[in-house]
């Protein structure tokens, strides 16, 4: 009985993953694509792993079922052992290895120097994107003037004039094959951004601007959300990523650049 539970147990594990009803969404950055090669990668040897070794227990359990024999009492292997133990080491270690190189290049490179800069702060719970306008340069922020009803959530310094032409809206709007380097903080607690298509997730911490960079390679939109449990609003907490053509890029940023002067 326990080894056909064992036996239906693995074909059902295999079917949901076989069938490709929870995979995700097709990944568009090319370090994307490298996560999840790595993660099929993965997938493939844990898999042959706990089929071979799911299957061999149903066999053992069924092989030495009771027959009225008199018990065995082993000892242990130490070879079964060392041989086991070197092989788990050897794969994760392997694993780990392989999967360095993309890893690195999300975390252990910066931007190139032309990468499009874009500040992304969260809050309780909203997110807010801020683009340093036509003079390139992002204004100073003073916390002490930081005011969502007259339509300063960021706290932009009225006194500093690179702050004058910042453009600040709720969705992040960038252009196809270009690197982005987008800056991440918080106003409060521990948030998160994360959209699936990127295969980028990276915390927001109070108190640090934590940069991360991509290169979006599909024109489409995508769902930001905060991965992390930031409050009673949390359910709520997301925004959208619209990955845009070059031009309507452009007409973007016009567009904000009038609507702001016009204020
Ligand atoms: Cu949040």
């Amino acid at each position: 009985m326990l080894s056909l539970v064992l036996v239906a147990f693995v074909a059902i594990v295999v079917y949901i993953f076989a069938s490709g009803k929870w995979a995700p969404p097709p990944a568009i950055t090319s370090v994307g694509h490298q996560i999840d090669h790595q993660y099929n990668l993965t997938l493939a040897v844990t898999a042959t792993v706990f089929i071979l070794s799911q299957l061999g227990l149903a066999w053992v359990v069924f092989r030495y079922r009771d027959r009225g024999q008199r018990a065995h009492y082993s000892h242990g292997n130490n070879t079964m052992e060392i041989l086991w133990t070197s092989a788990t080491v050897i794969l994760f270690v392997g694993l780990g290895l392989l999967g360095y190189r993309a890893w690195g290049e999300v975390r252990f490179t910066q931007a190139a120097p032309d990468a499009v800069q874009i500040e992304a702060t969260e809050n309780q719970f909203v997110f807010n994107f801020r683009y340093p306008g036509p003079d390139g340069k992002f204004g100073k922020l003073d916390p002490k003037q930081i005011s969502a009803s007259t339509g300063n959530p960021l706290g932009i310094d009225a006194n500093d004039p690179a702050g004058k032409d910042d453009i600040v809206v709720p969705t992040l709007t960038v252009p196809v094959n270009r690197e982005i380097e987008l800056l991440i903080r918080s106003q409060d607690v521990i948030h998160n951004f994360f959209v699936r298509e990127l295969r980028l997730q990276q915390d927001a911490v109070p108190g640090l601007v934590v940069p991360v960079h991509f290169t979006a390679n599909t024109v489409g939109r995508y769902e930001i959300v905060c991965t992390q449990l930031c409050g009673l609003g949390h359910y709520r907490m997301r925004s959208f990523l619209d990955v845009v053509s070059q031009p309507d890029y452009e007409n973007f940023l016009k567009q904000q650049e009038q609507q702001a002067a016009g204020q």
